[in-house]
């Protein structure tokens, strides 16, 4: 990342996790800062322009309803793993099949060839319904362990902010990869360029 571009980001990020756990809910939270109780569950990508910690930010949000189908040939997510630089994987902490389904979530995306070290982030929603938790803190943060991802408790409900934490992590760890293959890419070219020097000398040798 050089020059002007070196402070900007497209990121196109998918949120997933079983019906009725909040990802409207976040995804609008996160882009009008309101919470307006009913969301429909039609599909909708957002395009939003934020600035975050100096650098803009182009984001592409995929929300979209859950799916059952989790094969790699036939699920209607592929076209959409595919396009993702990163996903927001929600359960919802009084929905333990919720929990499960994003363990399911996990292992598909990274099922996809390249997808293995895709950034993520966990989200456990609804904490404001304390009261009915069944999925304990420490089992959401012991899955984004052994994931190595960040891991969130949050109400879309009663707080924007926790959600916009969400979305800076995940923008962090976009960031941090999108970097790791520039980086990659450029000493792929020098070890190239380096090459090509040497065989050239080799034959001026001959
Ligand atoms: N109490 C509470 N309800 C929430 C929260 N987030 C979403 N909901 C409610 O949960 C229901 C499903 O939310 P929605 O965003 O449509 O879920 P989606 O199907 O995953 O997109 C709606 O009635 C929301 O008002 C939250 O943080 N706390
Ligand atoms: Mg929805």
């Amino acid at each position: 990342m050089t020059g002007l571009n070196a402070l900007k980001l497209d990121a196109n990020v998918v949120v997933l996790g079983t019906d009725r756990v909040g990802k409207s809910a976040l995804t609008v939270r996160f882009l009008s800062r309101r919470f307006i109780g009913e969301y429909g569950n039609i599909e909708s990508i957002y395009s939003h322009n934020v600035v975050m910690d100096g650098r803009d930010i182009h984001f592409n949000i995929w929300d979209s309803p859950y799916c059952q189908d989790l094969s790699m040939e036939t699920s209607p997510y592929e076209k959409k793993v595919q396009w993702a630089n990163g996903f927001v994987l929600v359960y919802s902490i009084c929905d333990r099949a919720s929990f499960n389904s994003v363990t399911k979530l996990i292992q598909f995306i990274k099922d996809f060839p390249g997808m293995d070290k895709v950034p993520m982030v966990i989200v456990g929603n609804k904490r404001d319904l304390n009261h009915r938790r069944t999925v304990l803190s420490e089992e959401g943060r012991m899955l984004a362990l052994t994931i190595d991802c960040k891991f969130y408790e949050v109400s879309a409900a009663e707080n924007y902010h926790s959600v916009l934490m969400v979305f800076h992590g995940l923008i962090d760890r976009i960031w941090e990869s999108k970097s790791a293959i520039k980086k990659q890419a450029g000493i792929k070219g020098i070890v190239k360029s380096m090459s090509a020097v040497f065989a050239r000398r080799r034959t001026d040798l001959l």
